[in-house]
């Protein structure tokens, strides 16, 4: 959960915004060696046997230089030198995760290849055999935090491949590089201190922390300030452990989570529905909100032609415009955006929790002709419709509610339905 900047889905990680999935490899061989007074000794498998590149080596004194001042602000925030030097042995300013943070700006998938790989036959047998494996624990974190267990496991399940991909990057390593780098280095700083905290208590050591390279850490893969924040010692030991094999903490920690932002038990996410032919498409939004029983008199009803039960004030979800499936979203739908904005996260969460608790397959089809808009093409919309009067309020490549509802006034002005959906063959008109 936490940051919020762009990034490549992928099959491990399945989260559509940033933290894309690990590879375990951290190219040693591009790695740079540098001397700080917290770093005593590099760790031996991390030494580089051959020169590095000038470039990198050209940025070491640089970071050598940020290590030594973050060490006082560090300290000014509580952090002990002691705590500080166990924790900066050995690590290394690493290219590898630069490179990361610079090619993530891209997600390629459509919200049906995006549900096909997080609601697959794999993962959804996957995550029965957890349950199954799991239940007591399951049960007794249900039962303290109100939070459904398929629902937690279904968060694990896309997070880490239910503990399978935890990450194996060095935690401090990444976030004093991303804070050393500077873009968005005041987040990634606050990461650090918290990181910094979590040791100082003594949660866990430093080379155990592991996690991705922006800093998500264990089986649901919470960044450090979310840990500080949300985290639970369920099993009872006085530590707050996230990363070890046994997944009891990291599930609690979730549920607690999901607690904290307002999960509602008993209640769904969403309910897939059919709308009615000639139905107002401006009415989906989530601006709009009326209870099942007002949606079913707009012909708004469940996939077995009956009203949808009184889960509360819902708004429509048309993820892929009027063509594809159409949801009924209620409260639990924003708990999940806690986790990740992205609704292509929150279907998946919540299709995958449905699937794993033995519920029906999205029931519609999808216009799978259509591909997904590259970074570019998002760019190039929100340009074209900012200047034919249509404002996206930022030019930014990402698909949010303004760039919806620009779109939607776009469609009004043309006579066209009025779904919001940013399609290549919307971008086409505007050419
Ligand atoms: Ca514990």
């Amino acid at each position: 959960m936490g940051t919020s900047v762009g990034a490549a889905g992928t099959a491990q990680s399945l989260r559509p915004v940033l933290r894309p999935a690990e590879q375990p490899t951290q190219a040693a061989g591009q790695m740079t060696v540098v001397a700080s007074a917290l770093r005593p000794k590099l760790r031996p498998e991390n030494a580089v046997p051959t020169p590095t590149p000038v470039t990198q080596v050209a940025s070491n004194p640089g970071f050598e230089r940020w290590i030594n001042s973050f060490e006082g602000r560090a300290r000014a925030q509580g952090i002990r030198a002691s705590t500080l030097q166990a924790a900066f042995r050995g690590v290394q300013y690493d290219p590898d995760v630069i490179r990361r943070d610079r090619n993530q700006s891209e997600f390629t998938k459509t919200i049906w290849e995006y549900l096909d790989s997080a609601a697959s036959d794999t993962r959804i047998r996957n995550g029965k055999a957890a349950l199954r494996k799991h239940r007591r624990k399951l049960d007794a974190i249900e039962a303290r935090f109100g939070v459904e267990k398929e629902v937690v496991v279904a968060v694990w399940g896309l997070e880490s491949a239910y503990g399978e991909y935890r990450g194996k990057n060095d935690i401090i390593q990444s976030l004093a590089t991303l804070a050393y780098d500077g873009r968005r280095g005041a987040f990634f700083e606050e990461q650090l201190i918290a990181a910094l905290k979590i040791l100082q208590n003594g949660d866990t050591s430093p080379r155990n922390m592991t996690g991705s390279w922006a800093g998500a850490m264990g089986h649901t893969q919470f960044i450090p300030t979310s840990y500080l924040a949300y985290a639970v010692d369920f099993t009872g030991d006085g530590r707050r452990d996230i990363w070890s094999d046994d997944p009891s903490d990291a599930l609690a920690s979730t549920a607690a989570y999901l607690k904290r932002f307002g999960w509602v038990k008993g209640q769904p996410w969403g309910v897939e529905v059919q709308l009615p032919r000639g139905f107002n498409y401006a009415q989906a939004s989530r601006k709009i909100t009326k209870t099942p029983g007002q949606w079913a008199r707009l012909g708004v009803v469940d996939m077995s032609g009956r009203t949808v039960p009184n889960y509360g004030k819902a708004s429509i979800l048309l993820p892929a415009g009027g063509q594809g499936a159409a949801f009924m979203i209620f409260k639990n739908f924003s708990v999940i955006e806690r986790y990740n904005t992205a609704d292509a996260y929150v279907i998946g969460v919540g299709h995958l929790s449905d699937r794993i608790k033995g519920g029906p397959s999205i029931k519609a089809s999808w216009p799978r002709g259509d591909r997904a808009l590259t970074f570019a093409e998002r760019k190039e919309m929100q340009q074209r419709l900012t200047r034919a009067g249509f404002s996206t309020q930022g030019i930014d490549g990402r698909i949010g509610p303004k760039t919806i509802e620009a779109v939607r006034a776009y469609q009004r002005s043309q006579g066209l339905v009025q779904d919001g959906y940013a399609s290549l063959s919307l971008l086409k008109r505007l050419r």
